[in-house]
């Protein structure tokens, strides 16, 4: 199933004019509409008309998440904030999120993409779509439910949680494909084992799986335990959200939507860009972007690209399985987080030392993270019951600006490993094997 042949199976030059043709375009754009745009291009130099094509690529200055919280809420959008008709935030932090903005064009735009996604996993017009992803600022709820409509099959908006609820939906609206991070679909497995139901009796088919990391073993357990054929979707909030790029039943990598976002491989360290087929980390351009345009977006994800044509029939360039990333953020239930922001609430807490660890396992499928913090001496010698009010003092501090609750665990001072390099604050238990 193909959702729009004219674009995903367009020859390879004919692509590459569009992309020439929609990069000027959205060049010019943010050099007169996004001030922060314009100056990062005259401190390189460079003028609108210095770019000429995909060649010139390089010359652009790239932008970062922290570009965005820069400019937080709304500095870098690019339209009045009359034409912006939805905002979302990448999942995370409640303190500082960075905010993305819709046009109605590129609601539309988003809705085409997505249903290429469904489309790439053959749901269509027949099926029930169980949204399983969370609704509310992150982008997977909403954006997989507009998707879905524009493919015409019929949505059921759950939205992420509630296991009780998402059986019985499962059961009794006759949910044919359900669309979840993959760790909430190997939970939900067991939930169903638990409660004795067969996934075989469900009338449950297909899974669209993403916003997190997870291997083809893991695949492999999913299918067999949810008795279904699962799809490995990948996007991020700052380029438009899910619909970024997604597996089709080759699976033999993710169809970029490479006519709305143009993708490019870096080295992280150097900057350069790689030659085709090099692993290194992903940038994207977004070409038709009217709201949040964005230059070189630095992904931090790590893959590779592959052009040569699918054996379904697309000819979008296709990025390997994202396994890695070339920071230290960590998904954890589908939450980013990055480990400098537990450490700015510790250090904010006067009875916390600088010291702490992050150990995130999986436990019964679910992810949890375990935060290992030094108590001040004196604190420590408090009574019991102080020290189980300062744990939920600490618990409700990263709670809020993680939106990700924690288990606390206060360690006496000098006990946590030092290190004399780099200090190791992350232990990740969560085997991707
Ligand atoms: O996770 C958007 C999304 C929603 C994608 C639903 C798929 C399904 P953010 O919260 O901005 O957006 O997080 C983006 O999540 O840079 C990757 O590190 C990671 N990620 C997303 N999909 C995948 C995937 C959404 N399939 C960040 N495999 C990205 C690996 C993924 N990592």
């Amino acid at each position: 199933m193909i959702w729009n042949k004219q674009k995903e199976c367009i020859p390879r030059s004919q692509m590459k004019e569009w992309q020439n043709k929609k990069l000027k375009e959205t060049v010019n754009t943010v050099y007169h509409n996004v001030p922060y745009y314009r100056k990062k291009m005259q401190k390189k130099n460079i003028k609108p008309s210095d770019i000429t094509g995909l060649s010139d690529l390089k010359k652009l200055p790239f932008t970062t998440k922290e570009d965005l919280r820069n400019n937080y809420p709304y500095n870098l959008f690019a339209v009045p904030l009359s034409q912006i008709i939805r905002v979302h935030a990448s999942s995370g932090t409640t303190g500082k999120p960075t905010v993305v903005g819709y046009t109605r064009e590129d609601i539309a735009t988003w809705s085409e993409v997505v249903a290429r996604t469904l489309h790439c996993a053959a749901i269509g017009k027949d099926d029930f779509i169980q949204i399983a992803y969370g609704y509310g600022l992150f982008t997977g709820g909403l954006g997989i439910h507009y998707g879905s409509e524009k493919a015409g099959s019929t949505v059921i908006p759950v939205s992420g949680g509630n296991t009780a609820k998402q059986i019985q939906l499962l059961k009794d609206f006759g949910s044919t494909a359900i669309a979840c991070t993959p760790s909430y679909a190997l939970y939900l497995a067991e939930a169903l084992q638990k409660e004795g139901i067969n996934p075989a009796d469900l009338e449950l088919e297909i899974g669209i799986l993403g916003a997190e990391p997870w291997t083809d073993s893991m695949r492999s357990e999913i299918e067999k335990k949810l008795q279904i054929k699962a799809y490995d979707i990948y996007g991020l909030s700052e380029i438009i959200g899910p619909g970024v790029a997604s597996e089709c039943h080759e699976q033999q990598g993710l169809h970029i939507n490479e006519d709305h976002f143009l993708p490019e491989i870096i080295d992280p360290e150097t900057k350069e860009v790689l030659t085709e087929g090099d692993k290194g980390e992903l940038v994207f351009s977004t070409i038709t972007k009217k709201g949040l345009p964005l230059l070189r977006y630095r992904t931090k994800d790590l893959t590779h690209l592959n052009y040569n044509k699918c054996a379904c029939g697309r000819t979008l360039v296709r990025m390997e399985k994202c396994l890695g990333r070339s920071d230290d953020m960590l998904i954890i239930r589908g939450v980013n987080v990055f480990p400098s922001q537990i450490e700015s609430v510790l250090l904010k807490m006067s009875e916390t030392k600088p010291h702490y660890q992050l150990i995130v396992d999986r436990e019964n499928n679910l992810d949890i993270l375990e935060v290992q913090v030094e108590v001040k001496n004196h604190f420590f010698s408090d009574e019991i019951k102080e020290l189980e009010k300062l744990k939920s003092r600490i618990k409700k501090n990263l709670e809020n600006t993680l939106g990700l609750s924690a288990k606390i665990k206060l360690v006496e001072p000098q006990t946590l490993k030092r290190s004399t390099g780099k200090s190791q604050r992350v232990i990740d238990r969560r085997e991707l094997k």
